[in-house]
């Protein structure tokens, strides 16, 4: 049985991955770390299985990784774990810069000083934000990087030492350059999840309306549970290379918003220009959307389109096989019940007052 240790399980990538890796007959081991509150929701259904394991640990602290990965041996480790929000690492340059650039050191070390350079494969979760201030479109493997936020240079060390380690110690380890990919599980403040969320607030009457930044942005958006193959897929190829992941398809956030609600049931049409920009309800003449200064961002990257034929060709990976168009229509229905399912939940908690009499 093949062993595997993910760092950042906990998050998006994390949880489809470890549900997938399981499913291949892997012993699946996750590093987590201490929290005041309950952040393990996403692998909540695994935590039974016999072959999963979770070991507590940080990247920013190499004695406990030098630990976990002896006591684990693992035969793959996928370094997941980042401060992963863009925006927010303009609040906490520092601290991203140790996670995101000196964390990927620690691991390659740890695994060397554990003395698996050369048993132990490492996948390193990198970003299409290297591309940054794009330099063509779309992107591939040779397009130059010209990071352009504290997390992407923060990412830039961590692909550079990763390759450093590759050509130096002649260790299997690669970076996915992966374009943004989301999913029912994503974090709430990254912009599609906001958008689907606020679509089904809105539409169940429970939100007024949704601030966003800039509505122009073009991402080239996947589904993450397709993207987690790809990982794998990139540590079973028999050479160490790195590979760009993305779909191929280019939308931009006003797109996205104006599908998103088009599932929640609500027409949307854009007026109006810069941050005067509105959504307004076709139905009912309201503004739903409006833009905020708040979510822009001192330098934003606008234009991530990239070009997976590497990966088609040499992985084998199909990477429209969730369109963009079901990855919307998943993500809202999901957040239409779960909405629902919290407004039930609010009135069975009404009567049960009503019934005692503390509220009438
Ligand atoms: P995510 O949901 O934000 O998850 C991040 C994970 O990292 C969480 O499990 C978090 O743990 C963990 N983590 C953060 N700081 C840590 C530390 N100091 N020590 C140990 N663990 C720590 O991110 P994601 O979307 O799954 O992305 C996974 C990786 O892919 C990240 O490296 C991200 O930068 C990269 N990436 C993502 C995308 C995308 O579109 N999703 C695209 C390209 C690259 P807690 O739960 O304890 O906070
Ligand atoms: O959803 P986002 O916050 O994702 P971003 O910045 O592209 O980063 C994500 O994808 C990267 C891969 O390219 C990962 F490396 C990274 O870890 C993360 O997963 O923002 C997408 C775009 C941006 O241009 C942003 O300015 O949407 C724009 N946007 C407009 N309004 C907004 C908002 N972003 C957020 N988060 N919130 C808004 O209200």
């Amino acid at each position: 049985m093949k062993k595997a240790l993910i760092t950042g399980v906990t998050g998006q990538d994390g949880s489809y991955l470890s549900e997938f890796l399981l499913e291949k007959g892997y012993d699946v081991h996750g590093i987590i770390r201490r929290s005041s509150v309950d952040y393990r929701e996403r692998i909540a259904h695994i935590e039974e299985n016999e072959h999963f394991h979770l070991h507590f640990g940080d990247l920013c602290d190499s004695i406990s990784l030098v630990k976990v990965i002896n006591e684990v041996k693992p035969d793959e480790i996928y370094n997941l774990a980042a401060q992963s929000h863009v925006q927010v690492s303009f609040d906490v340059p520092e601290f991203t810069a140790d996670i995101d650039a000196t964390g990927v050191l620690r691991v390659l070390e740890a695994v060397r000083i554990c003395g698996l350079a050369d048993k132990c494969r490492i996948y390193q979760a990198s970003t299409s934000e290297l591309y940054g201030r794009v330099e063509e479109v779309p992107q591939n493997e040779n397009t130059p990087f010209h990071p352009y936020s504290p997390y992407a240079v923060a990412k830039q060390y961590g692909f550079w030492i990763t390759k450093e380690y590759r050509e130096a110690y002649n260790m299997f380890c690669c970076s996915g350059i992966l374009f943004n990919h989301e999913s029912e599980r994503r974090g709430e403040t990254f912009v599609t999840r906001k958008i689907t969320l606020a679509a089904a607030r809105i539409a169940q009457g429970k939100q007024e309306k949704l601030y966003l930044g800039n509505l122009d942005s073009l991402r080239d958006w996947g589904y993450a549970k397709d993207y987690v193959e790809c990982m794998w897929l990139i540590l079973q190829h028999d050479k160490p290379e790195d590979f760009v992941i993305a779909t191929g398809v280019q939308h931009s956030v006003r797109e996205f918003c104006q599908l998103a609600f088009h599932h929640a049931g609500i027409e949307l049409k854009f007026m109006g220009e810069g941050m005067e920009e509105k959504g307004i309800d076709k139905a009912t003449g309201k503004v739903v959307v409006e833009v905020s200064p708040d979510f822009y961002r001192p330098t934003d990257v606008v234009n991530l389109w990239g070009e997976p034929t590497k990966a088609k060709k040499e992985l084998g990976w199909n990477p429209t096989k969730t369109t963009f168009e079901q990855l919307v229509e998943i993500m809202v229905k999901h957040d239409m019940e779960k909405v629902a399912a919290e407004r039930l939940k609010e009135q069975v908690d009404l009567s049960e007052f009503l019934e005692k009499g503390i509220v009438k």
